[in-house]
């Protein structure tokens, strides 16, 4: 974690939008010397960022490397709750067991745990996530709702609609959802999520919201049974693309609509998720961890609740599932 004088130096910087800023005006804003202004400068250069210098313009950021440390996302995040506290790790199991370490520690709503490699990535149940070094983001954040565990499936669709929307503000692709965690591109997935809770049974103490998406990987970066149903973003568009940006874009999404849905509920983000769905309207083979349910993909409950209706027009109600797409 950072320095609070560090946080406000990036912070310059990203108001600054790409213009110089002054040595007294950083020494300003920062409360203090121009000396120590200097000494922060030389940090940020010694961690790979590229700072022009130009006499009496002051400093500009022209370049940064591509990691996702906290510096990296800093520069350019406009958020005031998501990632106003950043962990990052070079390497590190799982970015889900951190954040759930850090959240029983009492670690404030927003925090973000992001790593540049898991050795040991989990989908659900007791799935494996690949997550290979430098080439995805493998992030989880932690929030602390006032709310009832029964909401806390709805954050995987309000965390897809925040994905799904950045990945459309960086590059031109169609990204779909697949209830409850995927988003596909071209029918491969980019993107699983995984939400879990520390609660009571009647109160949630914390989500923790696991993000994994394929950013920079090539086909090959791919093992050989991940390869024919998973995909990345530079696959899908031609180009490699700023993991931290992406970062940047999801937090302030997610923000957004967190906001929205702690005012108002689910029901304005019901009509926005459905739109982003594959399955809807569709034939569908849901399988459960107790059996497998076919039928028309009707919809989704205010609490997110996936609703099937089968051939004898009963309707099932399906909390968890994997699903397989039909027509
Ligand atoms: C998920 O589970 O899709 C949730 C994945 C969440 C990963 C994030 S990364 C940050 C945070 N820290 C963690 O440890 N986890 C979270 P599920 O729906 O169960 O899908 C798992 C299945 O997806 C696996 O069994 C594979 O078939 C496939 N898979 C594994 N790695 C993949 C990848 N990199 N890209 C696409 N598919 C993958």
């Amino acid at each position: 974690m950072q320095t609070p004088t560090r946080k406000r130096l990036l912070e310059a910087f990203t108001a600054a939008s790409g213009e110089f800023l002054s040595g007294q005006a950083l020494a300003d804003i920062l409360g203090c010397s121009r000396t120590a202004v200097w000494k922060h400068i030389e940090e940020l250069r010694k961690e790979g960022f590229e700072l022009e210098a130009v006499r009496k313009k002051g400093y500009r950021i022209v370049s940064t490397m591509d990691r996702v440390t906290e510096n990296e996302i800093r520069l350019g995040l406009n958020t005031n709750l998501l990632g106003n506290m950043i962990y990052y790790l070079e390497s590190t199991d799982s970015t889900q067991k951190v954040a759930h370490q850090l959240s029983q520690e009492g670690c404030p709503e927003g925090t973000l745990v992001i790593a540049e490699e898991q050795t040991n990535g989990r989908g659900r149940l007791t799935r494996q996530w690949h997550s290979p070094k430098y080439t995805g983001v493998w992030m989880s954040l932690v929030l602390r709702p006032k709310l009832p565990p029964q909401k806390a499936p709805q954050f995987t669709l309000i965390a897809a609609i925040a994905v799904v929307q950045a990945i459309e503000e960086l590059i031109s692709v169609i990204p779909e959802i697949k209830w409850p965690n995927d988003i596909l591109i071209n029918g491969k997935k980019v993107t699983g999520i995984l939400t879990e809770l520390q609660a009571d049974s009647d109160k949630i103490h914390s989500i923790i919201i696991g993000i994994g998406i394929n950013v920079n990987q090539a086909e090959t970066d791919f093992p050989d049974e991940l390869r024919s149903i998973a995909t990345s973003l530079a696959i899908e568009s031609g180009n490699k693309l700023s993991r931290s940006t992406l970062i940047q874009h999801i937090l302030a999404n997610l923000e957004k609509y967190y906001e929205i849905y702690m005012e108002r509920g689910f029901a304005p983000l019901k009509i926005l998720w459905e739109s982003y769905a594959i399955s809807i309207g569709k034939e569908i083979i849901a399988r459960t961890v107790t059996g497998s349910i076919s039928g028309r993909a009707i919809g989704i409950s205010d609490e997110g609740v996936l609703k099937i209706q089968d051939s004898n027009g009963v309707i099932h109600d399906i909390y968890s599932a994997d699903i397989e797409v039909k027509s």
